[in-house]
Parts: C-alpha cells; sequence; structure tokens
C-alpha cells in the first residue's frame, strides 16, 4: 500500500500551530476536497459490506442488502487503515502532514485509525483523554479526525474542554451505564464542568486536529437520520518510543510498539522492523448496555484493543 504524495496547498500559519499549543485542538476547514470524502465514504460502505476483506465483527453483506442496512450495523471500525489502500493512503494526506510537521516536530508516525458510522441513533463516547488508551512517553499524541460528513450538534459531533490538554494530568477512570454512550469507560473527577465544554460542528472535508491529554466526548447521533461519518487516525512523535499493549513480562521503560506507520521524516528505530499486530475490527455499540455482568461484559470486550479500558487489553 502507498501514502499520499500530492502537495495540495495546505500551509497552517504560526497562529494556528499556537491555537493547537494553547487550546489543544485545531480546525483546519476544506483539508479534504468533496472528491476525497466523496471516495472516504464510498470506502466506508466497501469496508462495511465486507468487500476489503476480513474485519471482525463485520458479516459480509448479502449483495441484496442496501448501503443503508448494512452502514446502520456498525458504529465504529477500528484500524480501517490495515485492509484499505484508501484509508492508508490518507494517512499521509498532505493537511495532515502539514499540521502534523507543524504542530509534533519533523518525524510522525501513525499507530491507529478508526472509521466512525454513528448513523442516527447510535451512541457517542463518554469524555475521556487519548493519552489513557496510547500511552506516548512525551505527551506528543494528537488525533486527526476527518469529517465526512457535517458534523453537528443534533447527529453528535466532537465537544472538547478547550485548554484541558495542558497541565498533563490524566483524570481518573471508570466504568458507566449511561445510554447516551458507548461503554468505553470514562474520566471523571476532573476540574471542568460540562459548561467548559463547546460543540466543534464542522462540515465534512474540515479536520480537527486534538492533543492526547484534551478531555473530549460526543453524543449520540440525535437526526431522524442519516450519519456522522468520520475517520480519525492517531499520531505521535515517531523519536519517542510507544509503550502501548504490552507483551507478557514486557518492560514499559524500553517497549516499543512497531504496528507503525511513519508518515513524515524519519523513523529512528527502523532497525527494529515493523509488526504486524492490529487488525481491523468492530468496536461494541453498548446499544444494550454496559452492565457489569461479566458475560455481558467480556462479550462485550471481544476483539477491543485500542480504545477501551486497560484492563481490558
Ligand atoms: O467522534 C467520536 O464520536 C469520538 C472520537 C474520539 O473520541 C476519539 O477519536 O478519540
Amino acid at each position: 500500500m502507498t501514502l499520499a504524495t500530492t502537495t495540495a496547498p495546505v500551509n497552517i500559519t504560526p497562529e494556528e500551530v499556537a491555537f493547537y499549543h494553547e487550546n489543544g485542538y485545531l480546525v483546519v476547514e476544506n483539508a479534504f476536497s468533496p472528491e476525497e470524502v466523496a471516495e472516504l465514504r464510498a470506502e466506508t460502505t466497501a469496508i462495511c459490506r465486507g468487500d476489503r476483506g476480513d474485519v471482525r465483527g463485520v458479516v459480509p453483506a448479502d449483495p441484496n442488502e442496501s448501503d443503508d442496512d448494512v452502514l446502520r450495523q456498525y458504529l465504529c471500525i477500528h484500524f480501517p487503515h490495515k485492509l484499505s489502500d484508501v484509508m492508508f493512503k490518507y494517512l499521509a494526506h498532505p493537511a495532515m502532514v502539514d499540521v502534523l510537521t507543524k504542530v509534533i516536530g519533523p518525524n510522525v508516525k501513525c499507530m491507529q485509525s478508526m472509521l466512525f458510522i454513528k448513523a442516527a441513533g447510535k451512541p457517542g463516547q463518554a469524555w475521556h483523554q487519548d493519552e489513557d488508551f496510547i500511552p506516548t512517553r512525551d505527551r506528543s499524541l494528537a488525533g486527526g479526525w476527518i469529517a465526512l460528513d457535517d458534523a453537528t450538534v443534533e447527529n453528535g459531533c466532537l465537544w472538547v474542554i478547550p485548554g484541558s490538554h495542558k497541565r498533563g494530568i490524566l483524570w481518573p477512570q471508570r466504568d458507566h451505564d449511561d445510554r447516551e454512550f458507548d461503554c468505553t469507560i470514562e474520566s471523571f473527577n476532573f476540574p471542568y464542568t460540562d459548561e467548559d465544554s463547546i460543540p466543534v460542528e464542522v462540515k465534512a472535508g474540515a479536520i480537527v486536529f486534538f492533543n492526547g491529554y484534551l478531555l473530549h466526548r460526543s453524543l449520540r447521533n440525535r437526526a431522524e437520520s442519516g450519519y456522522r461519518r468520520v475517520l480519525v487516525n492517531h499520531y505521535m512523535n515517531a523519536d519517542s518510543l510507544l509503550p502501548w499493549r504490552l507483551k507478557p513480562g514486557e518492560r514499559a521503560a524500553i517497549a516499543d510498539f512497531r504496528d507503525i506507520v511513519i508518515i513524515a521524516g524519519e523513523d529512528i528505530y527502523n532497525y527494529k522492523g515493523i509488526e504486524e499486530i492490529s487488525s481491523a475490527h468492530v468496536r461494541p455499540s453498548g446499544e444494550g448496555g454496559c452492565a457489569k455482568d461479566p458475560a455481558k461484559t467480556s462479550e462485550a470486550m471481544a476483539g477491543m484493543s485500542a480504545m477501551m479500558p486497560p484492563k481490558m487489553g
């Protein structure tokens, strides 16, 4: 698979870089063209239909099933770049590379992608900090949240607490059983209220960049119909080790997750090689509830990895 190499005229300003560092997020409108958005939407449908190969949790669609019937079944697919040339290519979209090299540094690696479909009625994700799930050592984690539909308060856009990343504190986490959200654990006991948060409404084609310590969430899609599709890729400084998903007996101090894609600059740890660890899978939507019944929990957790509680691996 090959990364995008085109050179679109994307060039964020020093003021935008300063905004990102101050607030923990940055919106870049029109980063993806309407044609690129259409390509990603069509690819989303193909992945959900099972046309791009095995996705754990996806039942290959019958040719008679409509795209809508298929898309409505899934909240989110993790690691779509593992089986889709299109999703892989856009890990290094020029707008992504421009912003990330300015806010992170010249050497940038990607370790995760997530494709949210979030049809009308589907839940959001409760307050959290991405570094609770993907622990960089230098606090460089950044999400690049590519809107494939207009994202609005009604259909469940991202909400952020500006500046909440700044102290570099990871707040406590707990299970919840709130049907507004999927079953991913939530952060709590932080010194902010919902009133401190703002919705990040954007048009399709925008990228919302956000820091891995930023408190953020999304609410249920309350629209009558349609989707709030988003491709979110996670990136960090390639000069920093990534002690993520440790193998038994592995020392956190030297652990380094090597299922990565370099999207800019050099890989100083190239001598370690690349490992195939992650594979595409469905995130349970939690629509049956997140009760602590162990049977239910293990069923809900089957196949989960990246954005789930660390105790569940
Ligand atoms: O867009 C969403 O619904 C949640 C995305 C998110 O929280 C993340 O990418 O960390």
